[in-house]
């Protein structure tokens, strides 16, 4: 039986760890993006989204006023990025930015419906509907809400899917507008969701004279899957089954219908191959991973096993073959996307901030389809690694592209690395990764339970207080848990007396991840898989698939204690990975750590790692908070040192310098 995501609201979060990461999200990162958003940051590219919406409505007043009189703009193609001639005097009847630009306030008002549901604050509040207002205003009589056509000129809506992110920011905004309305229950923005999702119902579908064609960039698959969720309209899971079920097929809308006057690599958009017969990921990643999640979000509610076949190959694939230790994905800047399996070079690599992101949107959602703890597995590697070194930990900076090798003097002298930051810059004009960090990060309770009627899953060890019902009953935890700081998880029961089963993961047990990439020294491929419990009288157990599955009669005041061994040991890559031959990387739990020039000195590529010395744990400061390190014993060309490990989210917080996972034995 497939299992769902918990809402936000029943579980509070009480760990020290994630508490500080949501409220950067709630005090550093929404506001500074409503400034961004408003182009209101001194010395930032500006972003012109709201601007947009404002030009837009101003139109569309306009329009009501003068009728049919109302001159419509023509359309001329500005560029990917339309910026003023003069910066300091915009137009005021022309878009700015990139295409897909609105999808910038989408992704804001989406993290400031997480953030109001676990931190209500009427300001805030107060400021997202005066935003609301003004996005609403832009909206067409017909439902249509995109900016880029609306001051561009209609005459063109519809005919670039492939490059012009119409349904992307399509499904974005729906997105934002299902959490704020489940966040206050105001649906105005819904309504606005509604009625666009409504205008693409009519145009796109099977039926002759409808449009055969699929999103450039996904999203809207899954996106679909969550209005069809939140208002039981069909015709919503209809659109999203038929964007899956038309992508690649003959003839091909983006080589063969759509009109362009450059190549179409139909793989970069996963449009070469119908998706069930789909088995290697290929083209833009956060693209790939987008697609995947709602293709596993049609198979949860269809049950159509040749969508399942297909999601589970391409998750063997990208997890398998060509994901970083880090969890990122996309080794070629060009394009930002996939290239083939074991191609995994460390220091040009793209490993998006946004293809992490997506990549535990799709683990959730293979979760959902069925309870196996690799899913977990892998969405915890991303989070603990590419995600959250994503964010500064002043929450104040961001990275776009995440390597597991920098040399800062290559970022600025070699073209082929311009992409690769030795810090983080504060923002980006392409926004997408900063409030995709919002977003998940202000969501995470909802990547950490799912449920079934009679089953709660447990994937991410965050602390707090759950609440659900339970076979009709209110059942309740207060989880106590630092991890992966250590691996001692209480769960107390505080609900009622219920019968029910509580469903432990087990890092690493599953047998879907015995094909791992990278498997610590000495264990010849076998994660370590050992765990304690400590369980109450009348509580059974079972293990499947990476999960505890502890069964039983739940009765207020029991306590579960777990106890995960953190494993801290030595890494190698499969010898199919030649970037990583003769090399180790080190890990603690999920946490991948990593050496940089500031404690270890110039010219990393010289030190070398002696695995067999015991390591040594010990902390570093940043901002006046300690953070672990953990000290090796190794060379620097011939001459015995230390090494000092620093997690690897924990980097590029102490100034420009060489970084590198991946050190020579
Ligand atoms: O194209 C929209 C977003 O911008 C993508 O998801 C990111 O990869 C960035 O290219
Ligand atoms: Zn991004």
């Amino acid at each position: 039986m497939s299992s769902h995501e918990i809402s936000l609201r029943q579980f509070k979060v009480r760990d020290p760890f994630w508490e500080n990461e949501m409220e950067l999200v709630r005090k550093e990162v929404i506001p500074y993006q409503w400034d961004m958003l408003n182009d209101r940051v001194e010395g930032a590219e500006k972003s012109y989204c709201m601007r947009n919406f404002a030009t837009a409505g101003k139109m569309m007043a306009k329009k009501k006023v003068q009728g049919a009189a109302y001159a419509e703009p023509k359309y001329t193609f500005r560029g990917f990025q339309a910026l003023p001639e003069d910066p300091d005097h915009p137009e005021d009847d022309k878009f700015y930015g990139f295409v897909f630009q609105d999808s910038d306030f989408s992704k804001w008002i989406e993290a400031v419906a997480y953030s109001l549901t676990n931190h209500p604050d009427p300001e805030l509040e107060k400021l997202a509907d005066g935003a609301i207002d003004v996005v609403c205003s832009a909206q067409l009589e017909n439902g249509y809400l995109d900016t880029y056509y609306i001051i561009g000129g209609m005459d063109k809506a519809f005919t670039n899917l492939r490059d012009h992110h119409e349904l992307y920011c399509f499904g974005h905004l729906v997105e934002g507008a299902v959490a704020y309305y489940q966040a206050t229950g105001k649906d105005k923005l819904l309504n606005a969701a509604k009625r666009f999702a409504d205008l693409l119902c009519e145009k796109f579908g099977p039926a002759e004279g409808q449009c055969k064609g699929y999103p450039g960039h996904e999203i809207a698959e899954m996106a679909l899957v969550r209005l069809y969720e939140v208002t039981g309209e069909e015709k919503y899971l209809n659109l999203s089954r038929f964007f899956i079920d038309e992508r690649g097929q003959k003839p091909n809308y983006f080589a063969e219908i759509e009109e362009h006057d450059n190549f179409t690599n139909t793989a970069y958009h996963q449009a070469h191959l119908p998706v069930r017969e789909q088995k290697e990921a290929t083209g833009h990643a956060v693209r790939a991973v987008y697609l995947y999640s709602g293709m596993a979000d049609i198979a949860r509610i269809t049950g159509d096993q040749a969508l399942v076949d297909a999601c589970k190959a391409l998750w063997f694939n990208v997890t398998k073959q060509q994901m970083y230790i880090t969890g990122g994905i996309g080794s070629t800047p060009n394009g930002e996307a996939f290239t083939f399996a074991y191609d995994l070079p460390n220091d040009i690599n793209y490993s998006e901030t946004c293809a992490s992101i997506g990549l535990m949107f799709w683990a959730r959602r293979m979760l959902e389809l069925e309870a196996d703890a690799d899913y977990a597995d892998v969405m915890e590697q991303a989070l603990y690694n590419t995600v959250l070194a994503g964010m500064a930990l002043d929450g104040k900076s961001f990275f776009y592209v995440n390597p597991l090798e920098v040399y800062p003097e290559a970022c600025h002298r070699d073209e082929r690395k311009h992409h690769v930051r030795p810090v983080r810059p504060k923002w980006f004009g392409c926004a997408c990764c900063p409030p995709n960090l919002a977003r998940l990060i202000s969501s995470l309770p909802s990547y950490a339970y799912t449920e079934t009627e009679d089953t709660l899953f447990v994937h991410l060890y965050l602390g707090g207080d759950l609440e659900t019902t339970k076979n009709g009953k209110k059942a309740a935890f207060a989880v106590d848990s630092s991890y992966p700081a250590s691996g001692a998880v209480t769960f107390r029961y505080t609900g009622e007396e219920a019968n029910f089963t509580l469903a432990l993961r087990i890092p690493g047990t599953s047998e879907t991840s015995k094909d791992r990439l990278y498997y610590a020294l000495g264990s010849e491929g076998r994660e370590d898989g050992s765990y304690a419990i400590t369980l109450p009288e009348g509580i059974n157990q079972k293990m499947e698939k990476g999960y505890l599955y502890l069964s039983g009669t739940f009765a207020p005041g029991m306590e579960i204690a777990l106890d995960l061994p953190i494993r801290t040991a030595f890494y190698q890559a499969d010898k199919r990975v030649r970037s990583d031959i003769g090399k180790l990387a080190l890990m603690r739990g999920p946490v991948v750590y990593t050496l940089e020039e500031v404690d270890n000195g110039k010219d990393l590529h010289l030190l070398r790692v002696d695995p067999s010395a015991p390591l040594k744990e010990s902390t570093f400061t940043i901002g006046g908070k300690d953070y672990p390190a953990l000290i090796a014993q190794g060379f620097r060309e011939d001459t015995p040192c230390q090494l000092t490990y620093i997690p690897y989210y924990t980097w590029a917080n102490r100034g420009e310098n060489e970084m590198m996972v991946w050190i020579r034995k």
